[in-house]
This record gives structure tokens, sequence and C-alpha cells, in this order.
């Protein structure tokens, strides 16, 4: 009997460790980056909104209008709302669609990137900044020169700072080849080579990229870049990218086969080796995530549509522990807990 609750008391905490937890309940918001500025815990989302905007293939009923930021004094308690600390019509440039965003801090400044459409409907990525970490953000009267489609996430590796983005489909990536639009590129074949998120250093001033968008090359177990069929490890969008003993990891969803995944490499630039999957499909279409290591615990922040009946584009924000096994490969995880 006592050993039977040992055993049951074990495997509660156990299961209350690796189960997720949901991070808001009164609002829906998802793409969570998440950060730990000066011991704090802040997330930046998307913020999810119900409009008369119908379900289309160009993503357009994610019709978001603003951003808040959440703050976190423990991941196992419910996060905080700061409010509004952007919202579109104090955006000069932008005309709808506030996307994921991502936050980097330099200084004693917080700088806000967020993919918006611009007046002729491209995909843009600006830059908003702020003394404090909850905003309000100022944004920059034009998009970022030299950027196009989506969830950017921003790297800063040592006082170096990288701005990763891209997403195909909605986000627009398809049209670009070598930083060019053209409606005109054919669709990509199963056996071409799959289009790549970007990689740019940012200038000092951490508003203008400091170099050309250069593709963040993804190569398989032998070295060849995957494939445009390959939809199971191919990038489809949502890039975040980590540190985890002295290697680069990148993760990233799949879109159509709906999968978070990661591949390693040995610095910001890449290349990067596919290792494997980090969650299974969650309930609702996108998949979109941050992985972040908060007091020598590694976490998983991500997004599902259970709260909302799967409508996929009312998410609710969710966190659980991530685990390495002793080689440094990711263990991956249920979607559907
Ligand atoms: O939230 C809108 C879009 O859905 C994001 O930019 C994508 O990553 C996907 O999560």
């Amino acid at each position: 009997m006592r050993k039977l609750l040992i055993l049951s008391l074990f495997s509660a905490i156990v299961y209350a460790q690796e189960s997720p937890r949901y991070l808001f309940d009164d609002l829906y918001f998802a793409d969570p980056s998440v950060h730990v500025f000066d011991g704090k815990i802040y997330i930046y989302p998307s913020h999810d909104i119900q409009t008369d905007v119908k379900d289309a293939a160009n993503g357009a009923h994610f019709n978001m209008k603003d951003y808040h930021v959440l703050t976190l004094n423990d991941v196992n308690q419910k996060a905080k709302d700061s409010g509004i600390a952007l919202q579109l019509e104090d955006i000069q440039w932008a005309k709808q669609q506030l996307w994921a965003p991502d936050v980097a801090k330099k200084g004693n400044k917080y700088y806000l990137y967020f993919p918006a459409k611009d007046k002729n409907d491209l995909f843009k990525i600006g830059v908003a900044s702020s003394k404090s970490p909850t905003g309000p953000f100022k944004a920059e009267k034009d998009p970022i020169s030299g950027t196009y489609s989506i969830d950017p996430t921003v790297l800063n590796d040592n006082g170096t700072y990288y701005i990763y983005f891209g997403g195909v489909k909605g986000g627009q990536l398809q049209e670009y080849r070598n930083n060019k639009r053209s409606k005109d590129y054919p669709e990509l074949q199963k056996g071409e080579n799959a289009l790549l998120p970007k990689i740019a250093l940012l200038k000092s001033n951490m508003k203008e990229l400091a170099e050309e968008p250069k593709d963040v090359l993804i190569v398989d177990e032998n070295g060849d870049q995957l494939k445009s069929g390959d939809q199971h490890r191919r990038f489809f969008e949502g890039v975040w990218i980590h540190q985890y003993n002295n290697k680069y990891y990148l993760s990233y969803s799949t879109g159509e086969t709906h999968k978070l995944v990661y591949a390693i490499g040995d610095n910001p630039y890449g290349p990067f080796t596919f290792k494997g999957e980090i969650l299974t499909p969650v309930v609702g279409w996108t998949t979109h995530h941050s992985i972040v290591e908060i007091n020598k615990t590694w976490y998983l922040f991500y997004h599902d549509s259970k709260n909302s009946g799967g409508k996929s584009y009312l998410r609710s924000l969710k966190v659980r522990e991530l685990k390495y096994d002793q080689n440094g490969m990711i263990l991956p995880m249920n979607g559907q807990d």
C-alpha cells in the first residue's frame, strides 16, 4: 500500500512536470516569443481576435490588430496581461494583420519586431522600440528596408544581433527568390530544394539590416538540402533559435504536416542538420513556439486551439517542460496533450 502511494505520488509529480498548462484564459493569444529580461519572464504573443473576415487560404482571417505583452512570475502560475503595447492604427506603414512578433533587448532598450501587411498587401517586418519591456512601443515610420514575409525572431549572440524571418503560403515567402519578388515564380516541384528561412545581421541601431538576407540552409543527415516535397521535415514558418551546449538549435513549423521540428548547427548562419520532432500536431492548423531556459529548466511555449473548439485563428498559450537526452537531442512531445 505504502509502495503504491509512493509510486502514484511519483507519477503525479512526473505528470505534473510534463503535462502542458494554459497560461492565460481571458483572451486568445498565440505565437509566444518568450524572453527572460533582468530575471523576469515576458511573453510576446500575437493577439487573436474574431473578426468578420472569412477563412481564407492566404490567412486573411488571422486579422490581428494589436500586441499585448504578458508577464509571468513563475511558469506554474497564470500570466498577467500588461495591456496593449502597440496597435495597428499607430503603425503608419501597416494596413493589416499583425502576426507573430519577437522582442530583443539591447542596452536599456527593447525592440519589438513584427510582421504586417503594408498598403500593397505585402508582408514586411517592422520594428518598434520602448524603454520598458512591456511597452508602449513606438513604431518606425517605415518597415525595415530589405525585409519581407513573416515571423521575425532575433538572436542575441553575445551582443551580435541577427534577425531570422520567413513563412510560406500566407506568409508570402514563395514569392521571393534571392530577395527579389515576383508573382511569376513557378510553384516548387517536390524534388526541388525547399524554401528556407532567412537570416540577416542587424545594424547596431537595431532598426536596419547590416547585410542582404541570406538563406538558412537546412540539410538532412547526408548533408543534402531538404526538398520541397519533404513535408514532414522541411521549413514552413515560425522559426526560433536557441543555444544549448554550444550548439545552435533552429526550430520551426512544418506547416501542412503541423509539426514542430528542429535542426542543429555550429553557428547562427548554419548549415543546420535536421534532427527530429519536438511536438506532434496540436489542435488547430498552426503551430508556433519558443524554447527558453528559465532557472535551469528548459520550456516549450506554444499554442493550440482546443479552447476555441478548434478555430485555427483563436488560439491559447501553453507551456510545458522540454527535455534533452544525453546527446542533446530533444525528447519529442505529444501536441494533443
Ligand atoms: O499568427 C499568425 C501566423 O500563424 C503566424 O505568423 C504563423 O507563424 C502562424 O502561427
